[in-house]
């Protein structure tokens, strides 16, 4: 492989110290992606410990992209400025604490091969599970996921999930606005269903995390997820009203 031959999957990681987690997840990827990837392990700071770690990844598959979030700091400017470097080919956001199901890393590129722009890990759906991490946390992101697919027939019942695959087509048709969290892998999804785009989803795994600490802000992120979760019901209910509901399959 040389330093520019393109790669056949890219990867973004939002990564914020994650020194004790990021070869046990690069090394989870290695055994998951069949195909050539670049790994865009997008940091805050130069000092970030996870930088300390990659010099010891010894696979052969991935190609370590670490770069520094140019975008401003915090994980939504984190997971923008990774995709922002990816010029072609599908890209999966991963987070770098072990907690996605990087198994079906095979599957969601086969669906976005058949024609999917946009892949969801689903945790909610008949065969995924969410294990661990705070009950309320849990509670939201489940209700919220169920509700829109049973209320407005939403393509996924995991909506808050952050492990996706977006195709370069969702990547160009998105306009971005999400300025908080972790909501916008939520943004892209509302957004793709209301362009009629085509979305899948797959039952995925998630596990807390067993290193290092969360940074997740649930109550300073609710408004911004809610934001989607409203845009995403008023539409559906003007879909349903309309009889233009299109269920994917
Ligand atoms: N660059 C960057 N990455 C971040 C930041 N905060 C978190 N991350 C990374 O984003 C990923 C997920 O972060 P977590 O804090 O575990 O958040 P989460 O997985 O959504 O939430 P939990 O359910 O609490 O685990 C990890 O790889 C973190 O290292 C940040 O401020 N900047
Ligand atoms: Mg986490």
């Amino acid at each position: 492989m040389t330093e520019n031959s393109p790669a056949g999957l890219n990867v973004v990681i939002p990564v914020y110290n994650e020194r004790e987690n990021i070869l046990r997840t690069l090394a989870e990827l290695e055994r998951h992606t069949p195909v050539l990837t670049d790994v865009w392990i997008v940091h805050d700071t130069p000092e970030d410990t996870t930088l300390l770690a990659l010099p010891d990844y010894k696979g052969e598959r991935l190609r370590l992209r670490p770069c520094l979030n140019g975008f401003g700091r915090g994980c939504l400017n984190a997971i923008r400025y990774g995709l922002s470097r990816v010029e072609e080919g599908p890209a999966i956001v991963v987070m770098g604490d072990m907690s996605d199901d990087l198994r079906i890393i095979p599957q969601m590129m086969e669906a976005a091969e058949a024609g999917a722009d946009l892949v969801c890990g689903s945790r909610y759906m008949p065969g995924g599970r969410h294990i661990g991490g705070p009950l309320f946390k849990k509670t939201l992101s489940r209700l919220a996921g169920i509700s829109l697919q049973r209320l407005v027939r939403f393509p996924t019942h995991d909506v808050t999930n952050s492990f996706k695959l977006y195709s370069q087509r969702v990547l160009r048709a998105v306009e971005i606005e999400s300025s908080g969290g972790f909501e916008l892998g939520m943004e892209f999804t509302v957004k793709a269903w209301i362009l009629g785009l085509k979305i899948v989803e797959i039952p995925s795994i998630w596990k807390d995390r067993f290193a290092g600490e969360s940074r997740f802000r649930l109550w300073a992120w609710l408004p911004h997820y809610l934001r989607w979760y409203l845009l995403a019901l008023h539409h559906g209910v003007w879909r349903l009203l309309r009889g233009a509901s299109r269920p994917n399959p």
